[in-house]
């Protein structure tokens, strides 16, 4: 026996996109259903992304999930670049006129989940063999099974959030699909620690021994990154070895106001840039980590899928509001504009701030003129800034 249901979106993967795209939709009164492979339990333990740009607060204002971002998120107006232990500011609000704000994915999906409660939408939790079907058509579903039993949602557009290795991108043909990819020759190893910050805003930090990343969940509670090898594993990293590679990377100055202890989360992620084009097919509209990857250096991962979500909501409400194909039409030459740009500073900031095994001693001297040249130019610290606060959404 099959169990039927029939929505107006079915949306693949309860992640940040997933979540937000059915909130917005909610606020519209557009029925979504989300299906997940995993559940609330293991989405929220994930850790992932930790910085907001304007763009993303804006988003989850308008879904009505900000008031705990508002009360605990930390704000701030900029961030250090380091060299070799010379530190520049990116002066962000000084620069823009905005700032950032400093408040975990973890937390994002949280205030998510808690509001799609709230309102009882449905959930589909540890699901599998998820199959988009009839993308073409005016009458997709998405096939799946739950516990042993075969479940179909029939809908008029299926939303794919599955993240990068997710259903939904590969729903789409061979022939039609274009992807582009640059991997990294490392990896990012994180721990989190219950110890303050470093400093009171990020410090990025290009050594010769590799990069180095001083971040923060709260006034309590730091988030920091190394630059790692792409066989590394987390057991080849005890803290004491994690502590010491960290000081001496970000120089004794900064140093000396790192506390130390146990981590309680240690993971190593690997680094990639990648776009899948088009990110629309039939009805079938892919979003965030499903269409593309970006390394985590200029913290637009999450940011970019919410950007993607404001794009793809706009557009959905359009249809069921008024009539108007415009916006779903363009969906994905819009939003792909957007995701090369930050592609782009992804890559910028990832090349300019790591040390490369292939790099010769010419580019390592390009590296220290591109900061030198920033640390010297407003011009150049604004394009940074300007990057980092998020682009224009158009
Ligand atoms: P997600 O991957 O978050 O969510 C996809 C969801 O789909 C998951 O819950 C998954 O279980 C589900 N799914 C997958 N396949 C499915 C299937 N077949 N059927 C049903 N459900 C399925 N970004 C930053 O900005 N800063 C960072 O520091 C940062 N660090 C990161 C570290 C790691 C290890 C990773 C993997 C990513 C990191 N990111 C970071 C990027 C990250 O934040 C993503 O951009 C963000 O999670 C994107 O959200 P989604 O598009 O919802 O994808
Ligand atoms: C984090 O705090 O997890 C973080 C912050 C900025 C980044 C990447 C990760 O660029």
């Amino acid at each position: 026996m099959t169990h039927t249901h029939k929505t107006q979106v079915c949306i693949i993967g309860s992640g940040p996109s997933g979540l937000l795209l059915a909130q917005l939709l909610a606020q519209a009164r557009i029925d979504t259903i989300i299906l997940d492979r995993r559940d609330r339990v293991y989405i929220e333990g994930r850790i992932r992304a930790g910085v907001l740009e304007q763009g993303s607060v804006k988003a989850l204002e308008e879904a009505g999930v900000a008031d705990r971002l508002h009360a605990e998120g930390l704000v701030h107006d900029g961030f250090d670049l380091a060299f070799d232990g010379n530190r520049h500011r990116i002066d962000l609000s000084g620069l823009t006129g905005t700032s950032v704000i400093v408040y975990g994915q973890t937390e994002v999906t949280k205030d998510l989940f808690d509001a799609r409660v709230a309102q009882e939408q449905v959930f589909f939790f540890n699901v599998e063999d998820v199959v988009p079907t009839d993308l073409k058509s005016d009458t997709p579903s998405v096939r799946f099974r739950q516990n042993g039993e075969e479940h179909v949602i029939s809908c008029d557009y299926v939303a794919g959030c599955d993240g990068f290795r997710g259903v939904s991108r590969a729903a789409i043909p061979s022939d039609v699909l274009k992807t582009f990819e640059r991997v990294y020759p490392f990896g990012w190893l994180g721990v989190l620690v219950e110890k303050p910050p470093v400093a009171d805003e990020l410090i990025y930090a290009n050594n010769s021994r590799g990069f180095a990343l001083a971040s923060m969940r709260s006034e309590t509670r730091s988030r920091h990154y190394i630059q790692c090898d792409l066989d590394d594993d987390v057991s080849d990293w005890p803290d004491d070895r994690f502590w010491e590679e960290f000081a001496t990377r970000l120089g004794p100055d900064t140093a000396a106001h790192l506390q130390t202890g146990p981590s309680f989360e240690k993971s190593i992620a690997p680094l990639r840039s990648f776009v899948a084009e088009p990110m629309r097919y039939g009805n079938l509209f892919l979003a965030g980590d499903a269409a593309h990857i970006v390394p985590p250096t200029g913290a637009k991962g999450l940011n970019l899928a919410v950007a993607d979500i404001r794009m793809l909501s706009r557009a959905l409400i359009a249809h069921y509001t008024s009539g108007n194909d415009d916006y779903l039409d363009t969906y994905s030459e819009t939003v792909l504009k957007r995701v090369w740009k930050v592609e782009r500073f992804s890559w910028q900031l990832s090349t300019l701030m790591h040390q490369f095994p292939e790099n010769s001693p010419f580019e390592k001297r390009m590296q220290r003129a591109e900061f030198d040249y920033i640390a010297s130019s407003e011009a150049a610290s604004k394009a940074i800034a300007e990057n980092y606060v998020g682009l224009p959404l158009e």
